[in-house]
């Protein structure tokens, strides 16, 4: 079996998934733009990442689905997606999509304002309409692992903070920062001393952010 990826993307969520599984899939990293050469559309015709091939050719889109895949087939039972009959797998459902239907998809208005606008005007106003939407998402979230006493988004470690990971990454590409949401960023923080996170970052040519604190050379007390 094969995921295909790119560096940047939500493919991130199920490369970090298939490092937490260690299960036998092969993680593919294009180029960026090779998603909508011939070669790629014919594997996967929305020309976007992730896309998971299995071994009868069939193909499997969508972030969230290819996680409860990899959870349901690989996952055993140490991760929420092994099973949504319980309280975590369903929050875990919950949690995944939430930060697919709403915050991915708010995002989107930031990565590509012409899907949504039509001038460059009009652009401008979606993208800041559009960054007072992902703020208040934000604050829910930080609230949320707040409540469970962090670094978590949900009661333990989860497929969906692979998805929160990579979001958070995307706000450094925004006029939004990082630092006003201090639960969101522990949360990245504690992801980076993952090594199922580093792997997978790894394959996906990227590398961990600013994030981790040298201790020993810090200035804080
Ligand atoms: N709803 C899709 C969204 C996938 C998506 O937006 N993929 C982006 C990367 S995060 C992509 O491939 N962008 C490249 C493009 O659209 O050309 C999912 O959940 O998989």
């Amino acid at each position: 079996m094969k995921l295909y990826t790119m560096a940047g993307t939500c493919a991130l969520a199920p490369n970090i998934a298939i490092a937490w599984a260690d299960a036998p899939i092969e993680v593919i990293c294009l180029e960026r733009g090779q998603q909508k050469e011939d070669a790629y559309l014919a594997v996967n015709p929305k020309g976007q990442v992730p896309a998971l091939i299995f071994e009868d050719g069939d193909v499997l889109t969508e972030v969230t689905a290819i996680l409860d895949y990899i959870g349901a087939a690989h996952g055993g039972t140490g991760h929420a997606a092994h099973t949504r009959d319980t309280k975590l797998g369903r929050k875990e459902a919950e949690a995944l999509s939430f930060l697919s239907s709403e915050i991915h998809a708010a995002f989107k208005v930031h990565f590509k304002p012409s899907l949504f606008a039509n001038t460059p005007k009009t652009e401008k106003a979606a993208r800041h309409k559009t960054y007072w939407r992902l703020d208040k998402y934000f604050e829910q979230l930080g609230t949320r692992i707040s409540e469970t006493e962090g670094p978590w988004l949900l009661s333990k470690k989860s497929y969906a903070d692979a998805y929160l990971y990579i979001i958070g990454r995307w706000v450094e590409t925004t006029p939004m920062e990082l630092e006003d949401y201090p639960n969101l960023l522990a949360h990245q923080q504690e992801m980076e001393k993952d090594a199922g996170v580093l792997l997978a970052l790894e394959r996906q040519g990227m590398t961990p952010r600013l994030y981790i604190v040298d201790e020993e050379n810090s200035e804080e007390e």
